[in-house]
């Protein structure tokens, strides 16, 4: 019997992180940047309609810092969904004033660490939602992917299932002490990215990543087996506040 342990799959996801370029944006006349706006502002309201369709889910917010201006979160059924609406989206007279920052690509991941052995988890409701989710629409979002160690003696893939699921366990019951507070997003990407999986939190107020993710890090499994890349905060759009982001 393989150790493997086995994961549930969901919506695709697509992090698309762009710098806007100023520059450009400033340059083209009001009639063209008032066009731009409403072509964005169209797309993002086709967009609401899938969410409200329950064939997707898409947010948008302003980054923090220089990594990026605005990142895109879209989950969609397929690859190809994804693909589509980037491209289209690249078509637009306005993503002709972003340059592409970072992007990362997932999709919606559950394991079965923490599942009942007999028990089919499609069967039950709250686990099928939680793999196609709208995406939160709290004040604020934090990204960054991740890795578990294979290093030497600290090799998470060399333990046995046991040994993960208890780790796994304490993670757990840290998260769950959030509850409430923060909002999270596994996304896995073995095969499909960089890093083997992307973490997006959700929250109303910032310092609640900098707690969970601190507290998290004195956590076996993020102590011992985790490691991180860049991360990315940022605060959500609606379109009034992306209008007034994009007044110049
Ligand atoms: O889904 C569940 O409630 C079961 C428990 C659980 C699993 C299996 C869980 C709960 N997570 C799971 C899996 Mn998580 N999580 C992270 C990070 O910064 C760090 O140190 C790590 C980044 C955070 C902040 C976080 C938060 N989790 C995973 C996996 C897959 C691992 C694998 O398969 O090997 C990763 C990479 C990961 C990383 N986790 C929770 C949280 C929170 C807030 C919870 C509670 C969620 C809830 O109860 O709804």
């Amino acid at each position: 019997m393989s150790d493997t342990v086995q994961t549930l799959e969901g919506w695709y996801a697509l992090h698309d992180f762009r710098t806007i370029n100023w520059a450009s944006w400033k340059y083209v006349s009001v009639e063209e940047r008032g066009k731009a706006l409403q072509e964005l502002l169209l797309f993002l309201e086709q967009w609401h309609v899938v969410e409200i369709n329950k064939q997707g889910s898409s947010a948008v917010y302003s980054i923090v810092g220089q990594k990026a201006d605005l990142a895109f979160m879209h989950l969609r059924e397929s690859l190809e969904q994804l693909n589509e609406l980037e491209t289209a989206f690249n078509k637009t007279t306005f993503a002709q004033h972003t340059i592409p920052a970072y992007s990362y690509v997932s999709v919606v991941e559950l394991s079965n660490y923490m599942t009942k052995p007999g028990v089919d988890p499609m069967d039950d409701p709250d686990i099928v939602a939680r793999l196609k989710p709208t995406l939160p629409k709290n004040n604020h979002i934090c990204f960054y992917p991740m890795n578990k160690r294979r290093d030497g003696a600290d090799n998470w893939y060399m333990l046995s299932m046991d040994e993960r699921r208890a780790m796994m366990r304490s993670h757990g019951m840290i998260g769950r002490s959030y509850a409430g507070r923060v909002k999270q997003i596994i996304t896995g990407s073995v095969g499909l990215d960089d890093w083997e999986w992307g973490v997006t939190l959700f929250a109303d107020d910032p310092l609640t990543f900098k707690k969970l993710v601190y507290e998290m890090r004195f956590d076996r499994v993020s102590a011992q087996y985790g490691d991180f890349g860049d991360f990315y905060v940022g605060n959500i759009l609606n379109l009034s506040k992306l209008q007034a982001m994009l007044e110049v």
